[in-house]
């Protein structure tokens, strides 16, 4: 006898199953097992991460957590200004990742769930719009900005960051763009 109904809730049923079944005879038997796991509370809340917390348009963003005990799913959802852009559906790994991101507030929810409930945590990060003569992406236009621009139209550097290098518009990085991005840091622009 493997289940009495009189024990009711009895937590000493929680943990770890095993069933074998054999077949006999007198030549010998076969068989197989089969596993399940019994719990009597909500896994706890992972703690979710990102690897930054502020993010240049197009960047890679990784999101991770520590994986807890007796969960059986993790789910995960990503908002973008509000919007959910991202549903993992019921999956066991411990991180996933974002590509391509575009502008905007994040924000991360994820919870471990079992036959008795979820637990979850959030986290949250920026992705920043893009800033016309930002080259390097550091959220300020500068000097250097201005120099990247200048070897990309002298042919030195392969054209990055178009999107931002090309100040006015013709579909290249010239002298033109990088004497503009100079203006601008000089607020004469
Ligand atoms: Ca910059
Ligand atoms: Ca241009």
């Amino acid at each position: 006898m493997i289940y009495d109904s009189s024990l009711g809730n009895n937590t000493s049923f929680e943990g770890a199953y095993w069933i074998n079944l054999s077949a006999n005879n007198p030549a010998g038997g076969n068989g197989s097992s089969c596993e399940f796991v019994v719990v009597d509370a909500a896994p706890e809340a992972p703690v979710v991460t990102t690897d930054s917390t502020s993010y240049a348009v197009g960047s890679t963003v990784t999101v991770s957590w520590n994986a807890v005990e007796n969960n059986q799913f993790y789910w995960t959802n990503v908002y973008r200004n509000g919007e959910m852009i991202y549903d993992s559906s019921m999956g066991n790994d411990t991180s996933f990742t974002l590509t391509n991101v575009q502008a905007g507030n994040y924000v991360v929810l994820l919870s471990a769930n079992n036959p008795m409930g979820g637990n979850g945590s959030s986290c949250s990060f920026i992705v920043n719009a893009v800033t016309p003569g930002d080259i390097d992406s550091n959220g300020t236009v500068t000097i250097l900005d201005a120099l990247l621009a200048l070897r990309m139209g002298m042919g030195m550097l392969p054209v990055a960051n178009l999107e931002v290098a090309d100040m006015n518009g013709d579909g290249a990085v010239t002298v033109i763009d990088a004497l503009m991005i100079m203006r601008l840091t000089m607020g004469t622009a």
